[in-house]
């Protein structure tokens, strides 16, 4: 299915009255506006191919219907998303989920949905049924030197087909770990851990990033190989360059400082890619935005901060890996991606206004009052209509979901591709 500019255009209609009050009202509120508003223009955020069907719990699974039964489904709702908001224009690509059997073709299908493709995951924490060895007791961290090697052939596999694509970074994750006390040698795990990412390292092409995501617990429950960000940063300061540590936000203890881990790894340098998504116990993949939406806008503040002071990533083009990460098992998948690309505009554009030099003053000073009123002044101003009016002007829809519903997509998605169908992910 295919969304015609026209379709959006009436849409739009219909809404732009009110948006445009609201917009003038925006305006005459806030100063940078008109700069908001390009910011968010060049804005970009890689869909990852594992959030299109509908994602599991241990306990079972729901399908909604209508979820892509290949790639170039995959790629076709990646297409509708970018339809609907231009932000969306990556796709990030989970192998062996999604391994593309013929590149040139895939580029060429993602090309004509404006689509790049953002970093190649692999993945070792799952076992696949040709493959020789099994990863339940770890990958890159196994006792058995054979079992390590399995592993990183299959990240230097995924790096090749990365470079067919265009990719310039691989994500590792790594469920490796332990789940009673006494299982693993600890320091041996990590050291087997370095060697092995080592290896992949050394397969990496000069222009590429190495991503190493670190997770503090799931599916090991006693000790995870790479649990925190200061482990994760072990690692990329040990492997070079071209390494660095990836944030996926729902990995972190309850009540972790993320904004503080991330003004750190930008002091150092080694912030190289991110996975919005949100939680509130355990789960690490519910939309972002909708638990902790103040946290959110304290991280985008730390990143515009950081980025302001360094390189300009969140434009179009950048090799930032910037991500939604998020599966889960009961909203349409395409809506909740919607929801959680909005989630993560409005706190962009709300960690635009803060006046950081006030800010600054103000913590000069001790002024404690002073410094949470400028944060939050921030905060609870409503920038909606400036992210709307970033979408209308890239030919895109005022409210996505409200066109998404009226069109019938996922009706329709269902009319074709069936109701029973199961995409590839968790
Ligand atoms: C992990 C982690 C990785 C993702 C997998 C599917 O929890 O977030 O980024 O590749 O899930
Ligand atoms: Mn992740
Ligand atoms: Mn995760």
């Amino acid at each position: 299915m295919q969304i015609s500019k026209e379709q959006i255009s009436n849409h739009n209609e219909q809404f732009f009255a009110s948006h445009q009050n609201k917009l003038n009202f925006t305006f005459s509120e806030v100063e940078n506006a008109e700069a908001i508003i390009q910011k968010i223009m060049q804005f970009s955020i890689a869909i990852p191919s594992w959030a299109l069907g509908t994602g599991s719990t241990r306990f079972g699974r729901f399908p909604g219907g209508g979820e892509p039964r290949n790639l170039e489904e995959k790629i076709e709702d990646v297409g509708l998303l970018r339809a609907l908001d231009k932000t969306s224009n990556a796709i990030s690509l989970h192998i062996p989920w999604d391994t593309p059997t013929n590149p040139a073709e895939i580029k060429t299908l993602a090309a004509q949905h404006g689509l790049a493709f953002d970093a190649v995951n692999s993945n070792t924490f799952q076992d696949q049924a040709d493959q020789k060895y099994s990863y339940k007791f770890g990958s890159l961290q196994n006792v058995n030197k054979a079992i390590r090697k399995q592993a990183v052939d299959h990240n230097i596999d995924v790096i090749k087909h990365g470079i067919n694509l265009g990719s310039k970074s691989l994500t590792v994750w790594l469920s490796d770990g332990s789940c009673f006390p006494g299982q693993l040698n600890f320091k041996k795990a990590f050291e087997n851990t370095l060697e092995s990412l080592q290896e992949i390292y050394a397969a990496l092409p000069d222009d590429w990033k190495l991503l190493v995501e670190y997770k503090a617990f799931e599916p090991n429950f006693y000790s995870m190989t790479i649990g925190d960000w200061g482990q994760s940063l072990l690692f990329a300061n040990k492997l070079g360059k071209k390494a660095y540590t990836l944030v996926d936000l729902g990995h972190h203890l309850p009540n972790a400082n993320i904004e503080q881990i991330v003004s750190l790894l930008m002091m150092e340098g080694k912030l190289g890619g991110f996975h919005f998504n949100d939680s509130k116990y355990g789960d690490d993949d519910l939309t972002v935005g909708s638990i902790k939406p103040y946290q959110l806008f304290l991280i985008f503040n730390e990143l515009t901060q950081g980025i302001q002071a360094n390189n300009p990533p969140f434009e179009k083009g950048s090799n930032f890996g910037w991500m939604i990460d998020a599966s889960h098992n009961i909203k349409d998948p395409l809506e909740d991606l919607l929801q959680s690309v909005e989630a993560i505009q409005i706190a962009y554009a709300q960690s635009l206004l803060v006046d950081t030099i006030a800010l600054e003053n103000a913590r000069e000073n001790n002024d404690v009052a002073q410094a949470q009123e400028i944060l939050q002044r921030a905060y609870r101003t409503d920038v909606r209509a400036l992210v709307a009016e970033a979408r209308l002007r890239t030919e895109c829809a005022l409210s996505p979901i409200q066109l998404f519903r009226n069109l019938k997509v996922r009706e329709n998605l269902v009319n074709v591709r069936g109701s029973k169908t199961f995409a590839t992910g968790l």
